[in-house]
């Protein structure tokens, strides 16, 4: 295991921002809605880029706070910024002296990476940046735009060391430590160029994470599919890029928001299976988170407040072999202490069994709370079967999650299914 993957390892949970100029159309152009994937109405529409860059003319978040995104992002709980500088449609949202397509020639004009980096270094945020390097929908020999441009005449190496290498160069050396660049949509670009790409980055920050979406197993670590959580637990550090409702970029429209709980129990999931979840909003044209949004994760943060301790630096027991019914559990292998996240909370008589386990339970609490639980553990020899009953109050602390800590002896060991004598 490297070394530099450590903060992330222990980070668990992220704040993804996806915004840029689709933040003005918010998913709808000329009375059309385009609703899914905000982010991709240029494309969805195929909107002609002269029209497209129009937007650009406009653009003037004057709501927009550094110090207020990263300062929420604190108390939502979260330990890493994942901030778009460049998404698909090929405008950057910092001063790049590569091309005439950023923020620097809006109304606006200022650098949006240079105020979150300032702000995360003030407030000890660690801030990664999203760089789409095969699309982009603005150069004539990116990936994607069919519209605007033919394809016959496309040279993909003109735009990678055109426009990809010294963006991505000026976005490592121009803002401090950047802890990771989130790459996106690989497609089909040649192994070659993905290792060249993962060498600039490497040259300029060599502890600087790339992730999975670089290619061909490139990264540091594996990113799942968007939205996506695995069945199984894995063993490599991994991430779980997820949004809150159904769009990336902001929309006017989609208000079909997760609600907490859903994202604790997401959260709960992928820790368990030993990923992170970086968690997306889509900030409007003015800069401003939407309300629904910052309602959701400051509920999140709240539980995290009480329950940071089964979510931070855990993982899940190696190969546990059941699904829960009552929820799921989480597990940290330095303190030896379990986590058992109780979403059904039981009725009379209000005890919950873990089969599987092993290790000796020592102390058993609720967090938030230090009155210990009546547990009773016992093993029954001819069916080879470990159980863990806990006791728990009448009345459920937490209709969300309750979290029952439980001290092990040693490192947890779960049994295997299935009676054949080995
Ligand atoms: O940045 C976010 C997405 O824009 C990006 N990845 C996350 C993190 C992404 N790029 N490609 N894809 C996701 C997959 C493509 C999905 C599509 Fe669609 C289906 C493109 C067109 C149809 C989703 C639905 C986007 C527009 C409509």
């Amino acid at each position: 295991m490297s070394d530099k993957l450590q903060w992330f390892r222990e980070a668990k949970y992220g704040l993804f921002i996806h915004w840029g100029l689709y933040a003005i159309p918010g998913g709808t152009w000329k009375g059309q809605p385009s609703p899914h994937g905000t982010e991709w109405i240029m494309k969805n529409m195929k909107i002609p880029l002269a029209e497209y860059k129009e937007l650009a003319k406009q653009f003037n978040p004057v709501d927009f706070d550094p110090y207020y995104y990263v300062r929420q992002a604190k108390k939502w709980g979260m330990k890493y910024i994942v901030f778009t500088a460049k998404h698909h449609d090929g405008f950057a949202m910092y001063d790049t002296k590569v091309s005439d397509y950023s923020i620097i020639n809006t109304p606006y004009g200022k650098d949006i990476v240079r105020q979150l980096a300032d702000a995360c270094r003030d407030e000890n945020m660690t801030l990664c940046l999203y760089y789409s390097q095969m699309q982009d929908w603005e150069h004539p020999d990116g990936n994607g735009n069919t519209w605007d441009f033919n394809l016959k005449n496309q040279d993909f190496k003109r735009y990678f060391y055109g426009k990809v290498v010294p963006q991505v160069k000026e976005l490592l050396t121009n803002y401090g430590k950047i802890g990771m660049v989130w790459f996106d949509t690989p497609y089909d670009m040649p192994i070659e160029l993905c290792r060249e790409l993962a060498d600039v980055v490497h040259e300029c920050q060599p502890e600087c994470l790339i992730n999975g979406r670089i290619g061909y197993c490139l990264g540091d670590f594996r990113e799942a599919a968007d939205n996506a959580i695995p069945v199984l637990s894995q063993e490599e550090c991994w991430e779980s890029p997820m949004t809150l409702n159904h769009t990336w970029g902001y929309s006017h429209t989609d208000d079909n928001f997760k609600d907490p709980k859903t994202v604790i129990e997401n959260l709960v999931r992928v820790v368990g299976k030993g990923g992170n979840l970086v968690l997306n909003v889509g900030p409007d044209e003015f800069g401003k988170i939407p309300e629904r949004s910052e309602e959701i994760l400051s509920e999140v943060g709240k539980w995290l407040e009480v329950n940071g301790k089964s979510i931070y630096g855990t993982t899940g027991i190696p190969n546990f072999p059941y699904m829960l019914p009552w929820g799921d559990l989480t597990y940290n292998d330095e303190t030896h202490t379990l986590y058992l996240h109780v979403k059904n909370y039981p009725n009379f008589p209000y005890r919950i069994l873990l089969t599987g386990l092993k290790t000796k339970a020592i102390a058993v609490n609720i967090l938030g709370s230090k009155k210990p639980l009546k547990i009773s553990q016992s093993y029954e020899i001819a069916r080879d079967e470990n159980r863990l009953y806990v006791f728990l109050p009448e009345e459920c602390p937490d209709d969300i999650d309750t979290v029952v800590e439980v001290k092990l002896e040693d490192k947890a060991k779960a049994q295997t299914v299935g009676t054949a004598k080995k």
